[in-house]
């Protein structure tokens, strides 16, 4: 006898980033509300434990290699049958590398945030979109951010890589006008999550200033977002969403209390 699967009623979102941050967040948020997520991300081990909590499964995926991203939308249409269509895809995986102004920009971290913002986004969503519309019914959310709506100093390489996932994602939304899917951008200004760890490789002391004196958002108030739009009924698209602090004005504008 076979056991039966707790997750085979429910619908398949994929969710990139998810071992941590706001993609971990959002596939809580989204088990919560009957979704089964479908985990990706390059860190297994902490993948496995967002799986643990949601009842997910956790998938590798490094969005920066094409291999990976065919391994794991494979790993997708195996999970994916007709009690269990793939409903979902939430665009996450990505971030920032550096500060440095145009004058002194790094090829290199400029090269990487394209590779996993834009071109991430790309290859993951060109993968999954034959399954999605098989659903019938679905909806393809990306996490952008108010970098991909506006400039700010020293921010060039990460909001020329934003402004192109959220174009992107934008065409979409005309290309796929008629088809069973909906399109959700979220854009967030100041969560704290390990974005600036990253942003400065591993310096804790920076990353924290970012943050210094002002109550920035946290990845589950983004969560709560995510989960809101795709819970909204088919025929209601959310179409862009910008979430800020109350702390934040803009890029570069912030009210601190230090
Ligand atoms: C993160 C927000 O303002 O650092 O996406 O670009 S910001």
């Amino acid at each position: 006898m076979t056991t039966p699967d707790p997750g085979s009623d429910r619908p398949l979102v994929v969710v990139t980033g998810a071992s941590s941050g706001i993609g971990a967040a959002s596939a809580r948020a989204l088990a919560a509300d009957g979704w089964h997520p479908v985990l990706g991300a390059r860190r297994v081990e902490r993948l496995e434990q967002v799986a643990e909590e949601t009842g997910g499964t956790p998938l590798e995926l490094d969005v920066t290699d094409a291999d990976s991203v065919a391994a794991f939308a494979a790993g997708v249409r195996d999970l994916a049958g007709p009690t269990r269509p793939l409903r979902g895809l939430v665009n996450n995986a990505g971030g920032a590398q550096g500060t440095e102004t145009v004058l002194e920009a790094d090829e290199d971290k400029w090269r990487w945030m394209w590779e996993s913002n834009v071109l991430g986004t790309l290859r993951v969503t060109q993968s999954l979109l034959p399954l999605l519309l098989d659903s019938g019914d679905g909806h393809i959310v990306t996490i952008t951010s108010i970098a991909g709506l506006e400039t700010y100093d020293g921010g060039s390489g990460y909001t020329a890589a934003k402004h192109a996932e959220g174009a992107l994602h934008r065409t979409l939304r005309g290309e796929l006008l008629g088809q069973p899917v909906r399109l959700t951008e979220i854009a967030p200004g100041a969560v704290e999550t390990e974005f600036s760890l990253v942003r400065f490789g591993g310096d804790s002391a920076r990353a924290a200033k970012v943050y210094d004196g002002i109550t920035p958002l946290v990845a589950d108030d983004v969560a709560e977002v995510v989960a809101f739009a795709m819970n909204r009924p088919s025929h209601v698209n959310l179409d862009t969403i910008v979430l800020k602090p109350r702390d934040q004005a803009s890029g570069m504008r912030f009210h601190r209390r230090t």
